[in-house]
């Protein structure tokens, strides 16, 4: 029981449903202890972020350094890193800790939200993807990164092979994003192994967090030492089982419910 330890790196979001908040109620969920970096704090509710604030290198650099000081860390995941500075300090960090890394490339948010510059795109592809174990880009995040329009699912699998040459060990694109593709993503390693990997779509507005949940759960599932396809078919199976216990808080997209009796 919570032998194992797991960082997330990433935005807050006041209104509890995404960021850190929702990866330490997932790595509680795996019953792996949670450790937080933050990087920016968000003022948020269900409809609109209303404030962004960065947290300083010093800050930033410190919360790393002070966990790998004491903790046996077991694995990783980025998320929500705002700018190119952020970036470049987080990967000058990371590339000190040989440590297994999910790379959640969080650029918008599902209301439309932009998380991250529109100068970072670069400073990801250049720093990140080369030392993630896995990325886990939504279309819009794998449009961006692999310069290239996703229609269809020929153009995932076209998008996959573009981001694994940028040096990721492994890519999930995530389908949520067209119309025929919820609950359906495609993995690829660069072995060349890929697989399309499918859930039940669960219909519900409530999906505030949904990528965060999916990356954490991998990340957490990593950290308690499953093979990486193991680890996101279960993270899969534990995000639909939130979904479905996913509930309305404002007026907008309510939050998942990562609450579970397994
Ligand atoms: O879901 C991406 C995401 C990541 N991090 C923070 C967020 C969001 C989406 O709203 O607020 C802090």
């Amino acid at each position: 029981m919570y032998s194992k330890i797991a960082i997330s790196i990433g935005g807050s979001d006041s209104g509890g449903g995404a960021g850190i908040q929702a990866d330490l109620r997932t790595f509680m969920a795996l019953k792996v202890h949670g450790c937080s970096v933050i990087t920016c704090i968000t003022a948020q509710n269900s409809l609109e972020v209303n404030h962004v604030e960065a947290i300083g290198k010093d800050s930033l650099v410190s919360q790393l350094d002070t966990l790998f000081s004491d903790f046996q860390i077991n694995a990783l995941k980025t998320g929500m890193l705002l700018n190119e500075r952020i970036i470049n300090d987080v990967a000058l960090e990371l590339n000190s800790y040989s440590i297994t890394k999910v790379i959640d490339p969080v650029m918008v948010s599902r209301t439309g939200s932009k998380l991250l510059e529109d100068s970072a795109i670069n400073a990801y592809k250049k720093l990140l993807l080369p030392i993630a174990d896995i990325v886990t880009p939504n279309i819009f995040e794998a449009n961006l990164l692999s310069n290239m329009e996703i229609k269809n699912k020929k153009d995932i699998e076209e998008s996959a092979k573009h981001i694994i040459t940028l040096g990721a060990k492994a890519v999930l694109i995530k389908g949520g994003g067209l119309k025929d593709m919820k609950g359906k993503d495609y993995y690829l390693n660069f072995n060349g192994e890929s697989k399309w990997l499918i859930n039940k779509f669960i219909n519900t507005q409530n999906t505030h967090g949904s990528g965060c949940t999916l990356s954490s759960a991998i990340c957490g599932y990593l950290a308690l030492g499953f093979e990486l396809v193991e680890s996101i078919k279960r993270a899969k199976l534990f995000v639909e089982r939130s979904l479905e216990k996913s509930y309305k808080i404002g007026s907008g997209p309510g939050p998942l419910g990562h609450y579970q009796t397994f």
